[in-house]
């Protein structure tokens, strides 16, 4: 589509730079990527990504070459490569005159070149960190709050710059979730022909012919952080009467995979296995498009740290959700904080809040998926609903462009340069 056609275009800043750093695993890679396709897609900007795991990025582009270069276009996104101890060469920072909107991915920490190179610039641009998502009431409270940085821009000279503190979010006055347009229609196309879109990916994916015609067949996606609670998930759905199909993107849950079933190496993509009434494909990674497909023909997701959380609620079917371990069990008020806005009081709200305590305790789950299976399909309807309030507040990309049409909170020394003896104190 032509850029200049699009319709959220109008007055959204046209120039991004996001930069990420990978902790571990993928969800921070995932959202980055995520929204800069989104902002470039449907906003028409020109997006630099900055990334310091090529690797991890790798899994979120197929086919596409990163091996060997620093910077590569993808999709209309610029990517480059960053690492948290070097400086950026001077031609990737040229990229910094003209950039409006700077985003830090997770605290990661913008290298000191580029903040003098936003420092210099008047006005700078906006900058955000952009937090991990939570319920919890600090984080509504702490959206678009600024903290002023002072920044050096030549020796004895100080600027300050504004960070702002952007917080996703379920509802009004938090930063939203990422969803891209069409992501419900997309959902509703699928599962409008269920049993023919089940067919078609999973039989391209290696699931034998015939499986899925067996009677109250249960579809799981299985996408964890390695445990018992998962060994025993397996173990129940062996033992439970009703057929369970398990579908394993490769990854993590691969190891417990392995150790229920007695296997001396992982299982590979296209591996099938039939034990009891569980039966269990392995997947490959999929694309994240091909990833919201499954999270739509299941009737079941389990999930984990924060991007296959938000999905598994667009695609709109019962989850679980693996948070991703903090400490001090941080993550565990975390999901308290969640559970009080998405379950009720219902014997089958209950069994799910009791599932999820347990699975993020890991501890053995086998007695509790037995009483949490036949709840199902109260939690069907329910995550129906969920999905439906979700898709009636503002996006994550819609809500950032709104908060870079609105000033900052001004501050009394806003913007000019001043020595450092006459440096402000900074909270
Ligand atoms: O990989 P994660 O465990 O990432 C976590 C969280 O982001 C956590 O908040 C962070 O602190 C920690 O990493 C370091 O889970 P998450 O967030 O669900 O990210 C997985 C991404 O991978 C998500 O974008 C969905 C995508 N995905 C695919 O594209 N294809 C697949 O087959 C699968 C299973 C996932």
């Amino acid at each position: 589509m032509p850029v200049s056609f699009l319709p959220n275009q109008t007055a959204a800043p046209q120039n991004w730079a996001i930069f990420c750093a990978a902790i571990d695993n993928f969800g921070d890679i995932g959202v980055c990527w995520r929204l800069a396709s989104q902002l470039h897609r449907e906003y028409g900007a020109r997006v630099h990504l900055w990334v310091d795991d090529w690797n991890a990025l790798q899994f979120f582009l197929g086919s596409a070459a990163l091996a060997g270069y620093s910077r590569v276009e993808h999709e209309g996104v610029s990517l480059h490569h960053w690492s948290r101890t070097q400086d950026i060469d001077a031609s990737s920072l040229a990229v910094f005159e003209q950039v409006e909107v700077v985003l830090e991915a997770f605290a990661c920490a913008v290298p000191d070149c580029v903040l003098q190179c936003m420092a210099n610039r008047s006005p700078p641009p906006r900058w955000f960190n952009l937090e991990y998502l939570s319920a919890e009431d600090w984080a509504r409270d702490c959206h678009l709050l600024a903290s002023p940085q002072s920044v050096e821009v030549e020796r004895g000279t100080l600027r300050l710059l504004h960070k702002q503190f952007f917080f996703p979010g379920f509802g009004d006055g938090t930063g939203g979730l990422i969803r891209e347009s069409g992501l419900l229609d997309r959902h509703a196309g699928w599962q409008a022909d269920l049993a023919g879109t089940r067919q078609q990916m999973l039989c391209s994916l290696g699931l034998p012919p015939g499986w899925l015609d067996t009677e109250e067949l249960l579809l799981l996606s299985l996408f964890t952080y390695e445990g018992r609670a998962t060994r025993s998930l397996l173990g129940a759905l062996e033992e439970g009467g009703a057929p369970a199909l398990c579908l394993v993107p490769c990854g993590r849950s691969l190891k417990d995979v392995a150790a229920h079933l007695g296997l001396q190496t992982l299982p590979a993509p296209g591996e099938v296995f039939e034990r009891g009434a569980l039966r269990l494909l392995v997947l490959p990674f999929l694309s994240q498009g091909e990833y919201d497909c499954l999270l739509s023909l299941c009737d079941c997701n389990f999930v984990r740290g924060e991007d296959s959380f938000v999905r598994a609620q667009y695609a709109g079917h019962p989850l679980v959700w693996q948070l991703y371990p903090q400490e001090d069990n941080a993550h565990l008020v975390k999901m308290e904080a969640f559970l009080r806005l998405y379950c009720g009081q219902s014997a089958a709200d209950k069994a799910l809040a009791t599932f999820w305590r347990h699975w993020n305790l890991d501890e053995d789950c086998r007695e509790l998926w037995h009483y949490l299976r036949p709840q199902l399909p109260t939690l069907q309807r329910q995550a129906r609903n969920w999905q439906q309030k979700l898709a009636s507040w503002p996006d994550l990309a819609a809500s950032l462009v709104q908060a870079c049409r609105e000033p900052i909170a001004p501050s009394p020394t806003d913007g000019e340069p001043y020595g450092l003896a006459e440096t402000p104190k900074l909270k």
